[in-house]
């Protein structure tokens, strides 16, 4: 298994769309394997295949605190959506930015497993609202694109500001 690097926002290729999967071959499970150990260490509840720069339709979830609970959907699709909630949310694309958002509060989605055999799965509650924001990332839509354009403007401006105190990783590897 390998920790994958994840994609930072504001960075264009959190904003490609992901392709269908023909097949859910060993390369596809070795994605998965991969994805899942690279949330866990993160640590985060879920990340999609985007974020690690693959633009294939896989997510990986696990709400429990016991990391026992791994969902994986592979072409997931949303066939019910119901009620509605504002719940913050994170994103390990954007460290340190969580913000309210509003979404669905039920959801029934469709996918494959890692064996690619069909499932469909009934959610609510945070798995729902985890379900929605992965499958936005396939969508090349990052959560903060849901806020106002001045909320919108206001995390872009903090995030310039990190980055312009964070030195480069060669210096940092030079001043210790
Ligand atoms: O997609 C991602 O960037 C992962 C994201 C998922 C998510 C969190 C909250 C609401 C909706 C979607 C995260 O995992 S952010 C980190 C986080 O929420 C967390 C980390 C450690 C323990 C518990 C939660
Ligand atoms: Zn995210």
């Amino acid at each position: 298994m390998a920790l994958l690097p994840i994609l930072h926002y504001p960075d264009p290729r959190l904003h490609q769309v992901a392709a269908k999967v023909d097949r859910v071959d060993d390369r596809i499970r070795q994605l998965i394997n991969d994805m899942t150990e690279s949330m866990y260490s993160a640590p985060g509840i879920g990340l999609a295949a985007t974020q690690v720069n693959v633009h294939m339709r896989v997510i990986v979830i696990d709400i429990s605190e016991t990391h026992d609970q791994l969902c994986v959907f592979v072409n997931p699709e949303l066939i019910a959506a119901g009620g509605e909630v504002e719940r913050e949310e994170g994103c390990l694309s954007l460290p340190g930015v969580y913000e309210k958002v509003r979404r669905a509060e039920r959801v029934t989605v469709r996918a494959q497993d890692a064996d690619g055999r069909p499932f469909t799965l009934e959610a609510e509650g945070l798995l729902a609202v985890c379900i929605q924001h992965e499958m936005d990332h396939l969508e090349g839509k990052v959560f903060v694109e849901k806020l106002s354009r001045l909320k919108q403007r206001r995390i872009l401006n903090r995030i310039k500001k990190q980055v312009r105190r964070t030195p480069p990783p060669d210096a940092r590897r030079l001043a210790l």
